[in-house]
């Protein structure tokens, strides 16, 4: 079926449906949503969770007394749609304070304020029973060269990040930290750009198993790099805590579109990804209804997305189930690339001494195969577009 359901998992940004269509070039085309009308009106779409981020939920500056209002307001539609908050993170790009990052500001008193407003809501995060802590660095970057020692800049992110894991730990929270990479916008260059960056780093952190990435679908594919293939090697480390789900038409500006918009091709292959793979988080939706919506397409866009989900994972599920398509892919030797490359047994001696395997080996009747991807690709196609 292709409507939602909270066994989906499927989660929403309050700040997606919520996005008033502000750009560089143009002002709001929509008012400001109430986060506990968001959370009532994902809920009856079907979505099982909503993530936000500090200042989404509490406006930056305000009272004690207000943030204790407006979170009782938040956690009273949570009870009432039984919707969860699987995922929180911190806004350390909006205000203007930020305008040279956070973690990585050249201003010192910067960096430990952008620590304390994540602690901050961290604790919130905790208490709402999320899981994970997404940190996106959009302001972590330079649009000139020595305006950032990179090396450093990295010293500094990698202390924030042990800091935080410190914290976490010290607090007995069940919270893991998943970094989203991304190339650029609203930095001319940002740290971490991509799901490797971003994998490397985190190797390099005190308990690199407390962190993991958020890749999203946009983002790698603004550098123009294969989303499925970069989140098969997120899966592959272990690290893929969450992902953000999203269309984006080839490199240009971050679009933002709904799940299933842009690259349909390799949204299919994420979804035959995530849906195999062994992802077993949320399904959770990044994007931006485009300004010429009203409310009534803003729903209609977040709807778009899980409907679109739930058909790619039709499509890929019939795909991976029919007779002849196992047939290509055994003709396309999926099997063998399974089969270890030297002997369950073999030794690097015996591999050595096995003549097949160079001297008589016969390079021309390898050249000769073929390997019969474009048969299978055709296979695919025709499951995605539901002609067979
Ligand atoms: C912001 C950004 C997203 C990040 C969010 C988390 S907010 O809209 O463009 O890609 O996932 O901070
Ligand atoms: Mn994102
Ligand atoms: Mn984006
Ligand atoms: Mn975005």
């Amino acid at each position: 079926s292709h409507t939602p359901t909270p066994e989906d998992r499927f989660s929403f940004g309050l700040w997606t449906v919520g996005w008033q269509g502000r750009d560089p070039f143009g002002d709001a085309t929509r008012p400001a949503l109430d986060p506990a009308e968001s959370v009532r009106r994902l809920a009856d779409l079907g979505a099982y969770g909503v993530t936000f981020h500090d200042d989404d939920l509490i406006p930056f500056g305000a009272s004690e007394a207000e943030r204790e209002e407006r979170v009782k307001r938040f956690r009273q539609a949570l009870d009432a749609t039984g919707m969860t908050v699987p995922m929180a993170t911190t806004n350390l790009f909006t205000h203007p304070v930020f305008k040279d990052g956070g973690f990585t500001a050249n201003d010192r008193d910067v960096r430990r304020f952008a620590l304390r407003k994540t602690i901050r809501n961290i604790d919130l995060a905790a208490e709402l029973g999320a899981k994970t802590y997404v940190a996106w660095g959009g302001r972590e970057g330079a649009e000139s060269g020595a305006a950032k020692d990179v090396r450093t800049a990295l010293d500094r992110m990698k202390e924030a990040f042990d800091l935080l894991g410190a914290y976490v730990l010290e607090q007995g929270y069940d919270l893991r930290f998943a970094i989203e990479p991304k190339p650029n916008e609203p930095r001319g260059d940002i740290l971490l750009p991509t799901i490797g960056h971003a994998l490397a780093f985190i190797e390099r952190l005190e308990r690199p198993e407390l962190y993991g990435v958020n890749p999203e679908v946009g983002h790698e594919q603004m550098a123009g790099l294969n989303f499925p293939h970069g989140i098969a090697q997120a899966l592959w480390a272990g690290k893929l805590f969450h992902i953000d789900l999203n269309g984006q038409n080839g490199i240009k500006y971050d679009q933002d579109l709904r799940f299933g918009a842009g690259d349909l091709r390799a949204a299919f292959w994420l979804v035959d990804l995530l849906e195999t793979g062994g992802y077993d988080g949320p399904r959770h939706f990044d994007f931006k209804p485009p300004r010429t919506e009203d409310l009534d397409g803003v729903w209609a866009s977040a709807a778009g997305c899980m409907r679109n989900y739930l058909i790619l994972k039709e499509r890929a599920a019939a795909f991976r189930a029919d007779p002849e398509v196992q047939e290509a892919l055994r003709a396309s030797r999926l099997d063998e690339l399974a089969q270890t490359t030297l002997g369950e047994h073999e030794t690097l001696a015996g591999f050595l001494a096995d003549r097949t395997a160079y001297e008589e080996f016969d390079v021309q009747a390898a050249v000769e195969r073929g390997m019969a991807f474009e048969r299978l690709d055709q296979l695919a196609m025709d499951h995605l577009l539901a002609a067979r």
